[in-house]
């Protein structure tokens, strides 16, 4: 029997991401299907050391490059991992715009690109209409939980859905997580981020090429529970990550999730009057702050529509 290949982006892994394959792969073990999962990026800050310390078996490269491939929270050719070879594409779950209509087209039914708060939603969405609902993992239940909880920054974004909504709730009876588990993860995502601030940085940056958009922009994200402090005391180091990337119109984006806005670092002229052009941003010297949480999703689809 062929092995299926769960795979997602090149550079790194965040908890959707690692949600969507831990979860995905279970439920083809259940349909008794071979399958394999392949995560050449690097896990960022989203994965705590918790979550690192329960069992998950993963591989970054695929034992056979002929294996058919899912991937699952990227849609984004640029981004995708390098071994793919188009051809063996069987499966695509994403939920960002752009690249709905390709894979449409290629792929028909089989590719699932919807605009919901978090892929893993769509994961969920999968195991009950396969009528696996009750067979799902405390593991599965518990990375799909909080991957909801993360990619829809405490159902604050306004990228969240009812259907994030209803998955969240769906998962309780199935889950194994402490009490005040939400606090816990946010805050053991925090003490990581502030272990190694440039790597947390790193780990989570993109450098966006857009039609629209004249110049190469590279966006950074930090996603913090309360963010109102951190740039006061750590511009250096996000300074030195960002121009890491090789261009000097970077930003960092951090959405500060308890007060609800984002707070944006940048030095480029160019790239504040392009932020001011597409969302509601008030620029105190390098620093602005927005009057809603924006996850970098939102913006790079604000870009696109200039
Ligand atoms: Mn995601």
């Amino acid at each position: 029997m062929k092995t299926t290949v769960i795979t997602a982006g090149e550079a790194f892994t965040d908890i959707d991401v690692l949600a969507c394959a831990v979860a995905y792969s279970e439920l083809l073990t259940l349909e008794n299907k071979k399958n394999e999962i392949v995560l050449p990026g690097v896990f960022n800050s989203s994965i705590t050391s918790t979550i690192r310390s329960w069992n998950i078996n993963y591989v970054t490269q695929p034992t056979d490059i002929e294996s058919d491939i899912v991937i699952v929270d990227v849609s984004e050719l640029t981004y995708i991992s390098k071994f793919i070879q188009m051809e063996h594409v069987v499966e695509v779950y994403d939920h960002r715009f752009g690249f709905q209509d390709f894979w449409k087209e290629k792929l028909s039914e089989h590719a699932h690109v919807e605009l919901v708060g978090a892929c893993a939603t769509l994961i969920w969405e999968e195991y009950k209409k396969r009528g696996f609902a009750d067979k799902v993992s405390k593991l599965s239940a518990n990375l799909l939980t909080i991957a909801i909880l993360s990619n829809t920054l405490n159902f604050g974004a306004s990228v969240t859905t009812d259907r994030d909504v209803t998955a969240f709730e769906e998962l309780k009876k199935y889950i194994d997580l402490p009490l005040n588990w939400t606090e816990q993860y946010f805050e053991e995502v925090e003490q990581s981020i502030y272990t190694d601030i440039g790597h947390a940085i790193t780990s989570d940056t993109k450098t966006l090429n857009l039609e629209t958009v004249p110049f190469p922009v590279v966006m950074g994200q930090l996603e913090l529970w309360s963010a109102n402090t951190f740039l006061d005391k750590h511009k250096v180091e996000a300074q030195a990550a960002l121009e890491k990337f090789g261009h000097p119109d970077w930003f960092l984006s951090i959405p500060s999730i308890s007060e609800k806005k984002n707070y944006m670092y940048t030095e480029s002229k160019k790239v504040k009057e392009l932020l001011s052009k597409i969302i509601t941003i008030s620029f105190d010297g390098d620093v602005g702050v927005t009057d809603k949480l924006w996850l970098r999703k939102e913006i790079r689809k604000k870009l696109l529509e200039l």
